[in-house]
């Protein structure tokens, strides 16, 4: 717990306190005890955690962050102030899940298919042509939140919100005609699926998180891909990639998580705090999300990228590695539950 000495009561703040939060709190306890302030102090404690994300600051999930912060700080009195750590400074993307299942840091913003190969669940979103539209997303995520709520509720966290990002089209410096021309291609994958994607185009795969995804492209490590047009505009990729192909693949979602013991240790009024903000959080993501998927395609546009809808054939050759991964997936989810 965090003591914050610019809500001391006046008589702590004219000492000189030792440096170290653990000598700083027996100090005040022993004062505490010795003057019997101790229930003033309770009172003005103020709780400070950290958010681990992934995406750089500008990018909308990132914003819903700090709006969620923000409200959180609000309804709390200042009771519980929540710092944004963006563009993976904190923990790499896919670390930050493990942060926050140890409580070394006590919230996080995950990509859930990132997780794929711990359980089948959490990759259901990233199954190609599963759901498309965001009225389909909406519904997919309704059916997986209570099964998903509860597997990281076994692993000691707690969900509180999930935001889908836009669709997922085909990103390349080559024009792609049929799954063939993507033969050989150096292809950036960001989760599992993606990879096995790659893999069945006969593409190499290479796994590059976000953060890193113009770096991979101005040093020449990756030529194509597949992500949303919001990923594509906060990475700059018009810089490196003309061809844009919007295929509304998938709407992979992120999830944002806290610690549970962590949760458990507020005080009701912070906990529902927490809740209530996440809940606003979550209809400002999709809407949000929603509604800057024309405004990123445009952006892509605008800065010289070719943007096209894939060919009959593409849209056949992804449509036949979809229903692999469908089945594939089914497969993986009948064994994980009969583990
Ligand atoms: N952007 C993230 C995941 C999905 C997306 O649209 C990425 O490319 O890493």
């Amino acid at each position: 717990m965090n003591i914050s000495r610019g809500l001391l009561h006046p008589v702590f703040r004219r000492f000189d306190f030792p440096r170290g939060r653990s000598s700083l709190r027996r100090v005040v306890s022993l004062m505490g005890l010795t003057l019997g302030f101790a229930p003033l102090m309770v009172g003005a404690q103020t709780v400070k955690w950290d958010l681990a994300a992934a995406y750089p600051a500008t990018n909308f999930h990132t914003e819903n962050l700090v709006q969620f912060a923000a409200d959180v700080a609000k309804a709390s009195g200042g009771k519980l102030n929540i710092t944004v750590h963006p563009n993976a400074s904190l923990f790499k993307a896919p670390e930050i899940k493990r942060a926050v299942q140890s409580g070394q840091s006590q919230l996080g913003e995950v990509l859930l298919v990132n997780f794929e190969n711990e359980h089948p669940l959490f990759g259901l979103d990233g199954v190609p042509f599963l759901a498309t539209s965001y009225a389909a997303s909406r519904k997919l995520a309704q059916v997986q939140q209570p099964a998903l709520a509860e597997l990281l509720a076994r692993q000691g966290m707690k969900l509180l919100y999930t935001v889908a990002w836009p669709p997922q089209g085909l990103y390349s410096k080559r024009p792609v005609v049929s799954g063939a021309d993507l033969k050989g291609s150096k292809w950036r994958a960001y989760s599992p699926a993606t990879a096995k994607i790659a893999d069945l185009l006969g593409a190499q795969p290479v796994t590059v998180q976000s953060a890193e995804l113009t770096q991979a492209l101005a040093t020449g490590v990756v030529e194509s891909f597949i992500t949303s047009g919001a990923t594509g505009f906060d990475s700059k990729v018009y810089e490196h990639v003309k061809y844009y192909y919007d295929m509304h693949a998938w709407l992979p979602k992120n999830a944002v998580i806290v610690n549970t013991k962590s949760f458990d240790s507020l005080d009701g009024a912070s906990q529902k705090a927490v809740l209530d903000a996440a809940a606003l959080a979550e209809q400002r993501g999709w809407k949000v999300s929603e509604e800057k998927t024309q405004w990123f395609v445009e952006q892509l546009r605008s800065k010289g990228m070719e943007i096209s809808p894939p060919s009959a054939r593409l849209t056949e050759d992804m449509a036949k590695i979809g229903a692999q991964l469908q089945v594939e997936w089914k497969e993986r989810m009948k064994k994980s539950n009969a583990d």
